[in-house]
């Protein structure tokens, strides 16, 4: 089926124009003013309206089984909503559990993973280390298209990769050309702090946040980027949600180091009353880690994203209803963790982003999409408007309004974060491989239709990156320096 968008204006993450653009094939045929429509092409009149690559949310968890049950949302109904809201395109996690084969937790999840109705790929988490983790590292890099590696440095007991795992993990990424990513709070203070709590006879949900304060995730993100420092690999820390973390990436960038940070729409909204409401389904709602901050910190985030310091928005949508965080009701320790957002991450940025003056249009663009296609080695097949490029699109219609609501939305979870919430702009049509997806406020979706995407390694850029840190490590510094003392 051939699409032409009429009359829209595409904006990309460089440029804005007038233009129609064809797709045909599940690609991106043609762009330019006055395209003819070819015979039996379905035609979207965007006057009015924006053009610009679909959202790729590059942190969402789909049916992730997580502390005891399995997140409610799966990959049918989660793309389905990404779709609702825009996003044509998830990074997905692989969390292998301890010494469990990663190459067979791959599978499992590109298993459950084919009901998608939108484009997919996977990080794969390293939770455990042997041989067989190295070797299946370098399988998963050169069959498989993965090119990023996850690592929990929270979760103590359970997925948590201690400091042993980063260094070991980070070095074979660096030699399969792969990058390394960080849930950065660092798991034995978190261990320690719920203990303490728990015992001071604060069981209930408020319990959770006091255990995580910003400290713990600024130690962790630090450590994490200095190894990596000092390894010489370049290395992306997710849902960056406090002052402390965001200061760690700005002075490692500042130093030269290829760091990169991603927020989420969640932690720039909504601040930590949320866990001073007196009702236990409310609060328990809001459990996530790392938890909502003080208004001061998303003033932080959002003149991070401003200042190009962090550069993806994503959700971590990992959904799990009421009668699932009601496991914790008398022990927060044991609440799942995790809020939904997938739907609604275009819509409340552009509202709290472009309406207000703090990004431009350009700028949305890129941190909603493109600059996780380039960080993540897809680019531009995704996160661009151009020819040849997947023809995963969302027309954007800026005069739109909504109000948020479980009601109304797609997710599969009863609960919404941003629930009540008014915003100006929203998608008309999203387009997914060349098809029209949504229109007016309907889904049309495939069962199945989501392809997997391939990423590719950096192969030669990594080379260089090798040989340079090779050069700095200190048994380097302090070969050259016998040798010189030899010669002299
Ligand atoms: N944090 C969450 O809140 N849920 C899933 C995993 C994570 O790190
Ligand atoms: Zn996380
Ligand atoms: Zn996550």
């Amino acid at each position: 089926m051939s699409v032409l968008i009429k009359g829209g204006t595409v904006v990309t993450a460089e440029q804005s124009f007038r233009a129609d653009v064809l797709c045909d094939g599940g690609k991106i045929q043609a762009i330019g003013k006055g395209l003819d429509a070819p015979k039996g092409a379905e035609i979207i009149d965007a006057s009015s309206q924006y053009v610009m690559p679909g959202g790729i949310d590059p942190h969402t968890h789909m049916q992730l089984p997580f502390m005891g049950t399995v997140a409610s949302e799966d990959f049918y109904s989660g793309t389905a909503a990404g779709l609702a809201g825009g996003t044509t395109m998830i990074i997905d996690f692989v969390i292998p559990n301890p010494q469990q084969n990663i190459l067979e937790a791959y599978k499992q999840w590109r298993e459950w993973a084919e009901k998608s109705v939108a484009d997919y790929s996977f990080h794969v988490a390293i939770t455990w280390w042997d041989d067989t983790v190295e070797k299946d590292m370098e399988t998963l890099v050169k069959k498989h298209g993965v090119n990023s590696f996850k690592h929990f440095m929270a979760y103590k007991g359970a997925i948590m990769a201690d400091d042993e795992i980063l260094v070991n993990s980070f070095s074979k990424a660096l030699q399969l050309g792969a990058i390394v990513t960080v849930h950065a709070e660092n798991g034995d203070l978190v261990f320690r702090l719920q203990q303490e709590i728990y015992d001071m006879g604060i069981t209930g949900p408020e319990g959770h946040p006091l255990s995580r304060p910003p400290p713990v995730e600024g130690e962790a993100a630090n450590r994490a980027i200095r190894i990596a420092e000092v390894l010489g690999v370049p290395i992306y820390i997710v849902h960056n949600s406090c002052k402390q973390s965001l200061e760690a990436i700005t002075r490692a960038r500042n130093e030269g180091q290829r760091v990169f940070g991603e927020v989420l729409a969640g932690h720039l909204l909504i601040d930590d009353s949320v866990y001073r409401d007196p009702d236990f389904e409310v609060v328990a709602a809001h459990v996530m880690s790392p938890p909502f901050r003080a208004p001061e910190h998303q003033a932080a985030l959002w003149h991070g994203l401003q200042s190009g310091n962090l550069q993806t928005t994503a959700t971590d949508h990992c959904c799990f209803c009421a009668d699932q965080k009601a496991a914790g009701k008398d022990d927060f320790r044991l609440i799942p963790n995790g809020t939904a957002g997938i739907e609604n991450r275009l819509e409340v940025l552009w509202h709290h982003g472009v309406n207000t003056g703090r990004l431009t249009m350009n700028e949305f663009v890129a941190v909603t999409s493109t600059n996780a296609a380039q960080i993540f080695n897809i680019y531009p097949r995704k996160g661009s408007i151009s020819v040849g490029a997947d023809a995963d699109i969302v027309v954007w219609d800026p005069e739109a309004t909504k109000t948020i609501s479980a009601k109304t939305h797609h997710q599969n979870i009863d609960y919404n974060i941003f629930e009540g919430m008014t915003v100006k702009g929203c998608a008309s049509h999203t387009i997914s491989q060349g098809n029209i997806v949504f229109a007016d406020g309907k889904l049309n979706v495939e069962r199945g239709a989501g392809n997997y995407v391939d990423r590719p390694a950096y192969a030669s850029y990594y080379d260089a990156l090798a040989k340079q840190a090779e050069q700095k490590k200190p048994t380097a510094v302090i070969r050259d320096a016998l040798h010189t003392v030899k010669h002299a």
